[in-house]
């Protein structure tokens, strides 16, 4: 079976409440959507997200979209999904960077491949090591007593006990002792991590982290600017509480030059940012290689989305900070008919064929936009 016809939608997805970043508040989160045709009625879907247009990264929804119908799908059609790393191949060898787009049609591709033989799509990648993970839920309302409310009521419903803080926006101090508030409130209960989105320099970093680390946080996640890797590296041989490489680590080539340097002993991995599932695979396998501990990033994708980074995660042998898969709970709405199943402090690996998740195309068409 070849692949017969691909297309793109632009979807934008309301979410419960703002989501403040450093460098973007989220209140709308564009999604990107991939369905390619194999015969009859089967379809393959796959997904990416950005954060705020262009200032997380360079793609854009609307970039993604373009380049994916003008200039990747001609590699793709009229080609066996089964072969999905021959078709990465000839993309790369067409299109240069590109990664977010590569990685939408290559989860789309392998949806495909998985559900014209009904197995999951984590079948072709191994199988599955783990049927559950880890799941963090971020706090970034931006507000101390709502974010030890969210921290409560999610610790009471034994939905996330892993906290990440988004600290890069505002008066450093003053976001440290915000943190330290939410530590304490929260105590042995839950683990309290940060993540700077890439907002201070290196002095700020070291008296911040300090604190920090002595208020018991468990996880920085990049102090520095993406291209800073040898202050990540200073940090990481100055601090004992772990740094994360998240925005400096955004390709395969970037992860190895991360391990070389020791810009980072803990890997933020995401499809997206990698190029694809296979490379992502591939990151994975470098922070082996270098005694490198893995978490299961997020681009903020919905469902189909999570599923996608859930059932590759769960092919790694060990994700030792856990994920952060929580897209769906912080939309108003879903795209699938299925949903995404949270328990006991753990995001459940969805296992139908393919990823996992029904489209609903109404729902789709609904949110859908034009560039
Ligand atoms: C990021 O930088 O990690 C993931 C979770 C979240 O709250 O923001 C994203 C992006
Ligand atoms: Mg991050």
């Amino acid at each position: 079976m070849n692949i017969e016809s691909l297309e793109v939608y632009i979807v934008d997805l309301p979410t419960i409440r703002p989501h403040q970043l450093a460098m973007h508040t989220i209140v709308m989160q564009t999604i990107i959507l991939v369905c390619v045709k194999g015969e009859g009625d089967l379809e393959g879907w796959g997904e990416v997200a950005t954060i705020g247009g262009a200032s997380y990264f360079e793609e854009t929804p609307e970039a993604i979209k373009v380049n994916i119908e003008k200039y990747i799908a001609p590699h793709v059609i009229g080609k066996n999904p089964a072969h999905f790393d021959a078709i990465a191949y000839t993309v790369n060898q067409h299109v240069v960077g590109n990664r977010f787009a590569k990685a939408a049609v290559e989860a789309a591709v392998v949806d495909l491949a998985a559900r014209s033989r009904g197995i999951p799509a984590y079948e072709l990648f191994g199988g599955q090591i783990h049927t559950s993970l880890p799941i963090a839920w971020t706090l970034a309302s931006g507000d101390t007593r709502r974010d030890i409310e969210e921290a409560q009521e999610s610790l009471n419903a034994k939905r996330h006990n892993i906290f990440k803080l988004k600290i890069g926006v505002g008066d450093p101090k003053r976001n440290v002792a915000h943190v330290l508030a939410i530590k304490e409130a929260v105590g042995e209960a839950a683990s309290i991590r940060v993540d700077v989105n890439q907002a201070w320099d290196e002095v700020t970093a070291l008296y911040c982290i300090e604190a920090l680390q002595d208020g018991g946080v468990d996880l920085i996640e990049q102090p520095l600017i993406s291209w800073n890797k040898e202050g990540m590296a200073r940090l990481t041989s100055k601090f004992n509480v772990p740094i994360m490489a998240d925005e400096s680590l955004s390709s395969i080539e970037q992860a190895f030059q991360v391990a070389k340097k020791r810009a980072g002993n803990v890997f933020a991995i995401k499809p997206a940012k990698a190029g694809g599932l296979t490379a992502a695979k591939k990151v994975a396998a470098i922070a082996e290689a270098a005694g490198i501990g893995l978490y299961g990033g997020t681009m903020i994708e919905s469902s189909l989305g999570t599923a996608i980074a859930a059932q590759l995660y769960s092919t790694i042998p060990e994700m030792k900070y856990g994920t952060e898969l929580f897209g769906p709970l912080l939309f108003t709405d879903t795209i699938t008919a299925n949903a995404i199943v949270y328990e006991n402090f753990q995001i459940v690996v969805p296992s139908g064929p393919g990823f996992g998740m029904e489209m609903d195309k109404e729902k789709i068409f609904h949110y859908a936009r034009d560039l």
